[in-house]
């Protein structure tokens, strides 16, 4: 019997997994030649995953992994609010998020890739004109990600299947997901490598931050998988103090009702009165909790075309936004992962902004909207203006 080392860094293939130097033994006895595959196809992978463009690339095995025990307490607790599909359940009424092994019994190994999509532009903790709104970093960019980070894991697919055909043939399911699929993506991240979990729940990578979208493959292959993260966070707690809305419960917890990002781009129609003062000046997503996290300090900008904000996105005008029509939505917005909010839901947001901002310069379009047909932009521009003026009259009479 012949044994192999390798160094575990070669076997990670990517910068930034942070366990360089860490070596593994592999016996090679009578080794056939599918197994031989195996034990290079991790390397090959992540060499493909670097060259199709992504930053990190790691594999996780399928587990129990401890922190999808609370996700089932999480829904039963409501916390979802009203993304129905994270209920989804099986034939056994299980939800199928919380253990992968249940709805794709065939998968052993999670191939987990991460793509930057930082670019160099202020956070939004240090542009502070409450009279401009702010649009989230990752939805700036020219493209949505689900179809940046698909097309980027189906090339990844392909290359595993040409793979497969030329040293097998070795038969193999191998599927791709970008948001869609039924897994915490981020617990896989973490058994990936790829970056622990962060108290803002967040994967942060300890040399690009946490500017990343994930985007996974699920195979049947049984990889060699990488090892865990290692949580970096240490007694820090900006994020959990900083958070407007107080939406952390505990570290590495989160009741998404009360999340700006799901106030702002999952919620349908009325925002319950008292959640709008904490939503400030964010029409949509939020970036507190990562703006203020110190990995994020000297995060690294790509310079991909794709993530780069589109014209009038950073610090947007509100009363663009909020007068914004059906046309000019579907034109400014082609193709932007702000289409998944509705144009109606949008305009309610930068209502809102107009009411936090206590700008007086705003009550003429506030005015208007407020007589507008769409009955939550109406409705939403009513009460701003009674803030609005409630301010301007207290400042007043204050003097
Ligand atoms: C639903 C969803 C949301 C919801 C809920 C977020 C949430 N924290 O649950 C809302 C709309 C609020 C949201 C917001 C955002 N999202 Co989102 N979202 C998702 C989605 C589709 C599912 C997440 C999920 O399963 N949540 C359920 C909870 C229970 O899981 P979790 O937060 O991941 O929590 C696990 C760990 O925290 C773990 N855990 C860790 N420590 C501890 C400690 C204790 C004590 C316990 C009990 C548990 C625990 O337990 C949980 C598993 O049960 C994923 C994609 C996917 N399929 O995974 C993207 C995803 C998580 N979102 C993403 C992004 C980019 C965002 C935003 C930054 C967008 C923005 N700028 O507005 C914000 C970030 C807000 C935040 N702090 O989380 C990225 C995250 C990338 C990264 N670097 O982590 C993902 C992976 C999408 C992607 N494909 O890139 N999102
Ligand atoms: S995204 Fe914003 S609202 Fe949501 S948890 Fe982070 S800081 Fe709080
Ligand atoms: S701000 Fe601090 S506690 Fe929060 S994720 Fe970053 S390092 Fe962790």
């Amino acid at each position: 019997m012949t044994f192999i080392t390798r160094k575990w860094s070669a076997v990670q293939g990517l910068a930034g997994i942070p366990h360089a130097g860490v070596s593994t033994v592999i016996a090679f006895s009578e080794v056939p030649a599918t197994d031989c595959l195996l034990l290079d196809l991790p390397i090959r992978i992540k060499e493909r995953a670097r060259e199709v463009g992504f930053d990190l690339c790691g594999i996780a095995p399928v587990r129990e992994f401890g922190e999808l025990e609370s996700f089932p307490a999480w829904i039963a607790a409501g916390h979802h609010g009203e993304m129905k599909y994270m209920e989804s359940r099986d034939q056994a009424g299980e939800l199928k998020r919380a253990l992968l092994a249940r709805v794709a019994p065939w998968a052993r190994s999670v191939i987990v890739c991460a793509l930057n999509y930082n670019t160099a532009h202020p956070y939004s903790t240090q542009t502070g004109d409450a009279s401009q709104g702010w649009i989230s970093r990752y939805a700036w960019s020219q493209e949505d990600y689900h179809d940046s980070v698909l097309r980027r894991l189906r090339t990844l697919e392909d290359s595993i299947r040409a793979e497969l055909v030329n040293h097998g043939p070795l038969d193999a399911t191998v599927r791709s997901y970008v948001d869609t699929g039924p897994i915490v993506e981020r617990v896989y991240a973490k058994y990936a490598g790829v970056g622990w979990i962060g108290k803002n729940t967040c994967i942060i990578n300890q040399k690009l931050g946490s500017w990343l979208f994930l985007g996974v493959i699920l195979t049947s292959l049984e990889l060699a998988a990488d090892l865990p993260a290692p949580d970096r966070c240490g007694r820090c707690t900006r994020c959990l103090d900083a958070c407007p809305t107080h939406a952390f419960i505990g570290p590495g917890q989160l009741d998404a009702r009360l999340c700006i990002s799901y106030l702002t781009i999952e919620k349908r129609g009325d925002i319950p009165d008292e959640l709008r003062s904490g939503m400030g000046r964010h029409i949509f997503g939020c970036d507190i909790c990562q703006d203020v996290c110190p990995w994020n300090r000297k995060a690294p900008a790509t310079a991909a075309a794709e993530s780069q904000p589109r014209g009038g996105l950073v610090n947007p005008a509100l009363d663009w936004l909020a007068e914004m029509q059906p046309e000019e939505f579907r034109t400014v917005f082609r193709g932007s992962p702000i289409r998944r909010t509705k144009l109606s839901d949008l305009r309610r947001n930068a209502v809102i902004a107009m009411a936090n901002s206590g700008n007086v310069k705003f009550l003429p379009t506030l005015k208007r909207l407020a007589e507008d047909p769409d009955s939550v932009v109406a409705s939403h521009a009513r009460w701003a203006l009674g803030k609005v003026c409630g301010e301007s009259h207290a400042s007043r009479t204050s003097r």
